[in-house]
């Protein structure tokens, strides 16, 4: 069948797959950094593109195509690459499309170590760029600027857990020619399609939600058209970012549960987010769901449900987080995230250290913000697990 007239839940267990000589169930691991030409004329045509088929693992491998076809599948885009890791799709994406006197408009609240790579190794080669709420669709257009070529948005931001409204934002920056990049990985496609939106390229790291499982990292970029989805895979092959067939067997694994598992953790983490909002010692807390977030209309509106991402600070700030981190014991103090299990972790001082103070302020990361990804456990030992830790302050 063709993926794409696959529904979702069949594209995740099914788009990709190919027939083998052994009629195996699911795709095997092709363990091999080369692949042996038929005869001289035979490597020639392949390098030359006039025949499909294999050369060498970092330019193609079957296991690694299997993930990198579904993945295109689940965001309908034209194409995927696979990554060693999250941060290789985003700086893949950056040398793709950003050359020396280019400008790159960005989400302030990104991923620390994306816009890490942006200010200290990007700007050195001559890219410029501006970290701004992409929430604010005005300012989004007022920071355009004639030799900008780059949107960068991360929705739901990580880890303020602020929306930008991606159909909006394209419309914007199409009108100046600018490519749109989102950076899906707090959502998954089983959440939110981008290129659906109106995005030219989506990006994951592939070691949250999509394997799921908290035992590899990678990652991936989908592009809608073919002339992007060659160009990084260019760049992917001079960089030498890709994946290893082992982890692209891994993920091919992880992925097939994903709607059963986003299902499972949202429903946990709505309950654990109105538990948070109703808990005297919290100050606030952040979470698509929930009326007070501020884009909750939007959320409801470009995403299919709400996630399993909550921010939140305690009325005691940092001090009393510190408290909470280190007595919660369902829940594992440690970073990443999109995993079966909950995690809990404290951006300031962890995922986001690498962003100074002042920025990480601008970007509404606060000292007292603490993050909690919602596993797929028993709802009701995770908020026992949070109100025993919060008695503690
Ligand atoms: N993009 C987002 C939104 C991320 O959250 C991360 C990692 C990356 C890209 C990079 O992916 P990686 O290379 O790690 O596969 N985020 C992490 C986090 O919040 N805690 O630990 C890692």
């Amino acid at each position: 069948m063709d993926s794409k007239n696959m529904g979702f839940n069949t594209k995740l267990v099914h788009a990709g797959d190919f027939e083998d000589a052994f009629g195996s169930a699911v795709v095997p691991i092709y363990q091999t950094s080369t692949f042996a030409f038929k005869d001289a004329a035979h490597g020639a045509r392949l390098f030359a593109g006039e025949e499909k088929g294999y050369i060498y693992t970092r330019i193609g491998n079957p296991t690694i195509e299997a993930l990198e076809n579904k993945l295109a599948a689940l965001e309908n885009g034209f194409g995927g690459v696979a990554f060693a890791s999250g941060m290789a799709a985003v700086s893949t994406v950056y040398f793709s499309f950003l050359q020396q006197g280019d400008h790159m408009v960005s989400t302030a609240a990104v991923y620390g170590p994306s816009r890490g790579l942006m200010e200290n190794v990007l700007h050195n080669l001559g890219v410029e760029s501006t970290y701004i709420n992409t929430s604010d669709l005005d300012l989004i257009e007022k920071s355009i600027k004639p030799n900008t070529k780059m949107l960068y948005l991360e929705t739901p931001a990580n880890p303020t857990i602020s929306l930008t409204d991606i159909k909006a934002a394209s419309e914007i920056a199409h009108k100046h020619g600018i490519v749109v990049v989102v950076d899906n990985t707090f959502s998954s496609p089983y959440l939110q399609k981008p290129l659906d939106l109106g995005a030219d390229i989506v990006l994951h790291s592939l070691t949250k939600f999509i394997n799921g499982h908290a035992d590899i990292v990678g990652g991936a970029v989908i592009t809608k058209t073919e002339k992007d989805y060659k160009k990084v895979r260019k760049t992917m092959t001079y960089l030498g970012g890709n994946m290893d067939p082992h982890q692209a067997y891994m993920v091919i694994r992880g992925v097939k549960t994903l709607s059963l598992r986003i299902e499972r953790a949202t429903e946990n983490a709505k309950k654990i987010a109105e538990y948070l909002e109703n808990h005297p010692k919290v100050a606030w807390v952040k979470y698509p769901g929930l009326k007070s977030h501020p884009q909750h209309e939007l959320a409801k509106k470009q995403m299919k449900d709400f996630g399993t991402m909550i921010s939140f600070e305690l009325k005691g700030g940092h001090e009393a987080g510190v408290i909470l981190m280190n007595n919660v014991k369902v829940a594992l103090l440690a970073v990443s995230l999109g995993g079966v299990e909950s995690l809990i972790q404290h951006p300031a001082s962890m995922t986001h250290a690498g962003v100074p103070k002042e920025k990480r302020e601008e970007a509404g990361i606060s000292d007292g913000l603490v993050r909690y990804s919602v596993g797929i456990e028993d709802v009701e030992d995770l908020i026992n697990d949070l109100d025993q830790a919060l008695a503690k302050i």
